[in-house]
């Protein structure tokens, strides 16, 4: 295999200015017609290589000149299984070349693929070479006309940009001509042919000009896709409004299919969607996935100018589009939704997976150095941590700052293919503050560590030190200060708010730039509590040794609703270590009247208290730990959640009855008020006297979001009632294979001891198929990432479970494949003897002859 490095980039040799597709569409044989227009860059006399992924060459012509393949007396092309050499020594030249491909064999989703009845494209990151022959690199640029033929089965054939010709042709099939003014590299190129419902609408932009908006969805499932297309308006105002950013073609178009790899594809003017992430309405779509809808759509809308207009260089700078597109869409979903609980979502992401992801042998800065397999770093470090570093940009250079620095980057680079450098220095451009050492965030890797200690002075002041530390990870060794934001409250006992004597705490902000750093502060004898990292300024862990009573402080005075969440978490965080030490102990009683004086203040305030009443996930605590015992820690969490509902019982039942069911709809306050209630009940589950609300919640539910809110909950009830409510929500949704993915995630996560039949089970129901990832991700990825306990069973059967259907799994679809591995992966945080038989899963799948090189990167990593 062969690894490719940053450093490395050089500039391309050729340019291809325009590109001219003619793809006749069949199953097994679809021909696919390319006439490009090249340019040699600089003076040479290297030949063309283009990227071809095992295509063949039916007929090459340059300049209309036949050239046929190499032979002893003739100079001709080479052709191997990844590339086309073409010897040619003029400047500029046209090149015709004929391939063909076959769709209905395409199983990895990768290139031209069938997705049930409809074509499909997917070429980000380096699928176009599965698909033609090309420089298959981000900064090519080319403007694409594209020729869709196909016969009468598929009424609707789109590719990119706008349509410009279309026509019957003499053998019954029909064709569509379309032509993208905007040049692109061709991971943005699309085609769709199929026979879908149209949902269609308009948008007018700022600037007065009409744009068509469309949205193609599976046949039936048209009322399904009004909310995707609504969410698109109000991406497109947004954008207006906050970054001044217009559409800029006459039509937008959106895919939905259900074969998909990922979320959703942003290629120019035609993305391509999950069908998860487009279809929702209130009887199949919870709350939660209104909102990724939402998100997603507008994701994918924003790449139009992060990525599209101004794209990648090279696949390292990755984080350049992807980091910035999710700072975008998390503001945007902020604005439309609620900034408190966006922000909770997003820091649990990345405690839960980022800081794993960093833990391990995968661990990478936002801008990797070295790939193996490009598909491997679409990673949470390149896309959350990326957002966060671009969060701290919109910190330091505030609102104005931050805008001034984009309109700086467009006005510099819009139809460009650039660097994270380059948008460091637009960004540098509209600050005063020195960015060099803050771009270290772009090249070093792992979670920094701030600690916090309090000393007291003897003239009544209290000095603190802030001082980082990164510890060292499987790719760097040596680490250096990072230049961080650091969000500040200091607490008097009775909520006062203080301030330090030398003038570093600005805005309730202090910059940590060195390994450490003091102030003071006038204590005159109070008792100070330091609420450090408030709202997640920086991408970094905390270790602050609060007292119980100084964390209920920040949680009762905290100005900041999030570090009051934060504190929360922190004392959940401290009982549960309690019972790991001593299972038998009973948790102090403060903590209970703490908690219970907290709802009832708060009873209020549901958003607040919905995500207060969350324990930690077991995920999160492990970040928290090292060497965990899965065992151990899940006894003492599940101890723990008994006992809060015991102690608790009183108060979370005011607060399950203060919240009224009301007819649904997708509006905040209602969502918080489900939200809220679906915690309590989940709560209340525990104790066997209230299972009766959580079958009468499933009884009487008229959405998802409290379907599934009390399925969840049944979970932690007695058997025959989950397994009938289960029995139920199948019957009723059978023929809904996005609402079966709940259901069949539900049973993977349950932590019984038949677990493997119930997968094999699942595996075999008609609904089920291996080539389908989203049915793949809810059976096998939720057992592998959230059944801790049966995943990590010491008798080594979760891992080799699903070590045995990833090399099954591998032979269809790698990047899937190669993205459930993960779990089996991060053994570095657990005891030694789960090491010892993840590690020896790990083995097995290397010493496999043909597996992917997705998944030979990340194996061979996590046991190098
Ligand atoms: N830019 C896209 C990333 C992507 C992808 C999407 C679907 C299937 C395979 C894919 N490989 C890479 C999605 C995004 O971040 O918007
Ligand atoms: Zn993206």
């Amino acid at each position: 295999v062969q690894i490719k490095r940053r450093a490395d980039y050089k500039p391309p040799a050729f340019l291809i200015t325009t590109v001219d597709l003619h793809v006749t569409l069949h199953p097994t044989d679809t021909r696919v017609i390319s006439t490009l227009k090249v340019t040699r860059q600089g003076s040479h006399n290297q030949p063309l290589v283009l990227d071809g992924d095992n295509l063949p060459v039916h007929k090459l012509l340059i300049d209309n000149a036949p050239l046929a393949a190499k032979s002893d007396d003739n100079d001709g092309y080479i052709l191997t299984d990844s590339s086309l050499s073409i010897p040619v020594d003029k400047n500029e030249f046209t090149l015709y070349i004929e391939t063909s491909i076959a769709p209905d064999n395409n199983k990895a989703l990768e290139g031209l693929y069938l997705s049930g009845g409809a074509y499909c494209t997917q070429c980000e990151a380096e699928g176009f070479r599965r698909i033609t022959f090309f420089l298959d690199r981000p900064d090519v640029l080319s403007v694409y006309t594209v020729t869709v033929v196909g016969d009468e089965k598929y009424p609707m054939l789109l590719s990119n940009g706008n349509p410009v010709d279309k026509g019957q042709l003499s053998d019954g099939k029909h064709f569509v001509k379309w032509h993208d003014p905007h040049p692109k590299p061709c991971y943005l190129f699309a085609l769709v042919a199929g026979d879908f419902d149209l949902l269609t609408d308009s948008y007018t932009t700022m600037s007065g000009k009409e744009v068509a908006l469309e949205l193609y969805v599976d046949k039936g499932k048209k009322h399904q896709g009004t909310f995707a297309l609504e969410s698109l308006k109000r991406a497109m105002k947004w954008d207006e409004d906050v970054f001044g950013l217009e559409y800029d073609l006459d039509i937008y178009m959106i895919v939905a299919v259900d074969f998909f790899n990922m979320g959703a594809m942003e290629n120019k003017g035609l993305n391509v969607f999950n069908s998860k992430f487009v279809l929702a309405d209130q009887d199949t779509a919870t709350d939660d996935d209104f909102f990724n809808v939402e998100a997603v759509i507008a994701h994918e809308y924003f790449h139009n100018w992060t990525g599209n207009r101004v794209t990648c260089r090279d696949w390292f700078q990755l984080s350049l589009k992807e980091g910035l597109t999710v700072f975008r869409d998390q503001q945007f979903s902020a604005d439309m939704t609620s900034e408190l609980s966006n922000r909770i979502k997003h820091v649990r992401v990345m405690r839960e997976h980022q800081f794993s992801e960093d833990a391990s042998a995968m661990s990478h800065p936002i801008r990797p150095d070295e790939v193996i397999e490009m598909n491997n770093f679409y990673t949470v470090t390149v896309y959350d941590k990326g957002a966060e570093v671009i969060r701290m940009f919109h910190t330091l250079l505030g609102v104005d700052g931050f805008r001034q620095g984009m309109d700086e980057y467009f006005r510099r680079h819009d139809g460009q293919a650039v660097t994270c450098d380059d948008f460091v220095s637009a960004m540098q451009s509209a600050t005063s503050l020195d960015l060099s050492q803050f771009s270290l965030w772009y090249s070093q890797s792992g979670t920094p560590v701030i600690s916090v200690e309090q000393q007291e002075l003897e003239n009544g002041k209290v000095q603190f030190t802030l001082s980082q530390r990164t510890p060292k990870t499987s790719d760097q060794h040596d680490k250096q200060p990072l230049y961080m934001p650091i969000n500040i409250e200091i607490i008097g006992q009775g909520g006062e708010l203080y301030s330090d004597n030398e003038g570093v705490i600005n805005d309730g902000m202090v910059i940590l730039d060195k390994e450490s750093m003091s102030f003071t502060v006038d204590a005159s004898g109070n008792v100070l509590t330091p609420a450090v990292l408030g709202n997640f300024s920086a991408p970094a862990k905390v270790d602050n040794p609060l007292s119980t009573e100084s964390l209920l402080t920040i949680f009762k005075h905290g100005k900041d609703a999030f570090n009051r969440w934060d504190a929360m978490q922190s004392i959940y965080d401290r009982c549960i270590r309690e019972l790991e030490q001593s299972p038998e102990a009973s948790i102090d009683e403060n903590i209970w009247v703490g908690i219970r004086s907290a709802i009832s203040r708060e009873i209020d305030n549901v958003e607040l208290l919905g995500e207060c009443l969350v324990i930690p996930s077991f995920e999160t605590l492990c970040q928290l730990r090292t060497s965990v015992d899965v065992a151990e820690l899940s006894k003492a969490r599940t101890e723990f959640c008994h006992q809060f509902a015991q102690q608790l019982e009183a108060a979370l039942l005011d607060v399950f009855n203060s919240i009224e069911s009301k007819p649904y709809s997708y509006e905040q306050s209602a969502v918080n008020q489900r939200r809220c209630k679906n915690v309590v009940l989940a709560h209340l589950a525990l104790l066997p006297q209230y299972e009766h609300l959580v079958t009468e919640q499933f009884e009487a539910s008229d959405n998802m979001t409290d379907t599934l809110g009390a399925l969840r909950s049944a979970q932690f009830c007695r058997k025959e009632v989950f397994d009938s409510l289960m029995a139920k929500f199948e019957q009723r949704y059978n023929k809904d294979p996005l609402v079966l993915d709940k259901w069949f995630a539900l049973h993977a996560t349950q932590p019984t001891k038949d677990i493997f039949a119930t997968i094999t089970m699942l595996c075999e129901h008609p609904q089920f198929t291996m080539s389908n990832p989203n049915r793949v991700r809810s059976v096998i990825g939720s057992f592998a990432f959230y059944n801790s306990e049966m995943f990590h069973a010491l008798d080594g059967s979760g891992y080799k479970f699903v070590a045995d259907y990833l090399l099954k799994l591998d032979k269809l679809n790698p990047q899937v494949a190669a993205r459930i591995v993960t779990p089996l992966t991060q053994w570095q945080g657990f005891a030694s003897q789960h090491q010892r038989l993840m590690k020896e899963q790990l083995g097995r799948l290397l010493n496999h002859k043909g597996l992917s090189k997705d998944v030979f990167e990340k194996v061979s990593k996590s046991l190098a």
